[in-house]
């Protein structure tokens, strides 16, 4: 990763460490903060930052923006590891989350990171208008018609027949949903307008993909078994390669028509998140 972004990384940790510090039962704080503080790369908040960046704004300004889309990815992650799911023990190499305290606190911890990602939104220094529209664009992009729609095909696609263009609308929603929050987030803080905000977009969703087609490669790599439908799967370890490659260049090319149409806007500088593919 780069300096700057190691820095900024930096930072956001601490604000993030005590944004838990107001909820008042021990076991559910100790729990919202151990999945919160073990070890996440913090992409979607980074990705905030550094498209914020593009247009000169205060990146302090969009830390409780940065935190509610990390308490949402971060409950995923919870409810993701639970038994019902994907029963998982051990994420980022330590126990998961009902391993460490028991299902109900897991449950009840992802539940609470859930409801005060809005109230971090709410919180925030933003005016009521962009409040209000950012707390739309969570729902748009993590609710049932997001995210959580996303996860709904990879659970019930397991073990049927589904071709590509179905895997490409999962990935897109279960993982590129919350990038595009994130670039929507930095835009109408920043007042963006519709074209260059479009352009952002599309760059989220190729990123997005290419993030789940890596991680894909990467658990076969490290021998998982492969049950769900993958890029793997349907194509091969080969074709998925060349399909994240597909999807990088894509990515690289919004940035390119964003720069090429508005001289001021180093867009390109987002090619670094590209590195959190290597
Ligand atoms: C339970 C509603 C609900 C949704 C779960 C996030 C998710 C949807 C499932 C987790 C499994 C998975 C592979 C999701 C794809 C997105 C992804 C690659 C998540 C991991 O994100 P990173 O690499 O995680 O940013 P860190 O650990 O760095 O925070």
């Amino acid at each position: 990763m780069l300096e700057q972004l190691q820095k900024e990384k930096q930072l956001f940790e601490s604000y993030l460490e005590q944004s838990t510090q107001n909820i008042t039962h021990d076991r559910l704080k100790q729990s919202m903060s151990y999945s919160l503080s073990n070890g996440g790369k913090r992409v979607r908040p980074l990705l905030i930052f550094e498209t914020l960046r593009l247009f000169q704004e205060n990146i302090r300004m969009v830390y409780p923006i940065a935190a509610a889309i990390e308490y949402i990815h971060t409950y995923s992650l919870i409810h993701d590891d639970l038994p019902a799911m994907d029963n998982d023990d051990y994420r980022r190499g330590q126990l998961t989350n009902h391993k460490q305290f028991d299902e109900t606190t897991a449950i009840l911890a992802g539940d609470a990171l859930l409801t005060h990602a809005f109230g971090l939104i709410g919180e925030s220094e933003l005016s009521a208008e962009q409040k209000v529209t950012l707390m739309n664009a969570l729902v748009q992009f993590s609710g049932g018609n997001g995210m959580i729609g996303g996860q709904m095909y990879d659970m019930f696609g397991q073990g049927k027949e589904i071709d590509l263009i179905h895997v490409k609308y999962t990935h897109e929603l279960k993982t590129a949903a919350l990038l595009r929050f994130c670039v929507k987030a930095a835009c109408v803080v920043a007042n963006v307008g519709e074209e260059v905000m479009s352009k952002l977009d599309q760059f989220a969703v190729h990123f997005g993909l290419a993030f789940q087609i890596h991680n894909d490669i990467k658990d076969v790599l490290q021998d998982e078994v492969l049950e769900k439908s993958t890029y793997v799967k349907l194509l091969g370890k080969e074709g998925a390669i060349q399909a994240l490659e597909n999807e990088m260049n894509c990515a690289k090319l919004m940035l390119l028509e964003i720069e090429q149409n508005n001289t001021t806007i180093k867009a390109t500088q987002l090619e670094q998140f590209l590195n959190f593919l290597n």
